[in-house]
């Protein structure tokens, strides 16, 4: 069976990448969907944010990425997708995704997610917590691939000009 791991990916972290290996080891293809989250604003572009993930997984054979803009649920139904993969952190990321899962299946009741729990060393990272740090000049360099810390340098380095 094929499952969908949608996300903001803004960018993509290495607790994000960690879920997708997990995943795919039950999975046979593991489509990472960039999405957008309407309460978010975002740093890096939709094609910036797939770009950056296909590097990630290019010499992972069972990983594709997709962009959407648009309901999740919709995606599915165009490709007949049924499972949704989400990564838990805390408890605060439950209320959440536990509100997403059930519009998700109140939308398109032949889906059904299935929750993965972070890394321990994975459970306090956020792409959000990665921007910040970086932004002020910090570095998280054992938290994001190499080619996501070069692209985060750059692009704080263009808006900040
Ligand atoms: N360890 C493990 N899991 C993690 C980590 C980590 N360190 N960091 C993030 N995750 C998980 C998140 O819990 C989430 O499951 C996934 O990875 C993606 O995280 P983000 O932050 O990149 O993405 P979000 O939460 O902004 O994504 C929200 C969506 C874009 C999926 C959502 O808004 C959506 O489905 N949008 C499309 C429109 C839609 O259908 N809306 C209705 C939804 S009910």
């Amino acid at each position: 069976m094929k499952a969908i791991y949608p996300g903001s990916f803004d960018p993509v972290t290495n607790g994000h990448i960690d879920i997708v290996k997990r995943a795919s080891e039950f999975f046979d293809e593991i489509i990472v969907a960039v999405m957008i989250n309407s309460k978010k604003q975002y740093l890096f572009s939709l094609k910036e944010r797939r770009k950056l993930i296909e590097d990630s997984f290019e010499n992972n054979k069972k990983v594709k990425v997709d962009t959407f803009e648009g309901l999740l649920v919709d995606y599915m139904r165009e490709h007949n997708y049924r499972a949704i993969i989400k990564g838990l952190r805390t408890v605060t990321d439950f209320g959440y995704e536990a509100q997403m899962a059930l519009t998700n299946k109140n939308l398109y009741k032949e889906s059904e997610t299935f929750f993965i729990h972070s890394q321990e060393k994975y459970s306090f990272l956020s792409s959000s917590i990665v921007k910040e740090v970086y932004l002020n000049d910090g570095k998280l360099s054992n938290y994001i691939p190499d080619h996501v810390e070069k692209a985060l340098l750059e692009k704080i380095q263009t808006t900040k000009n």
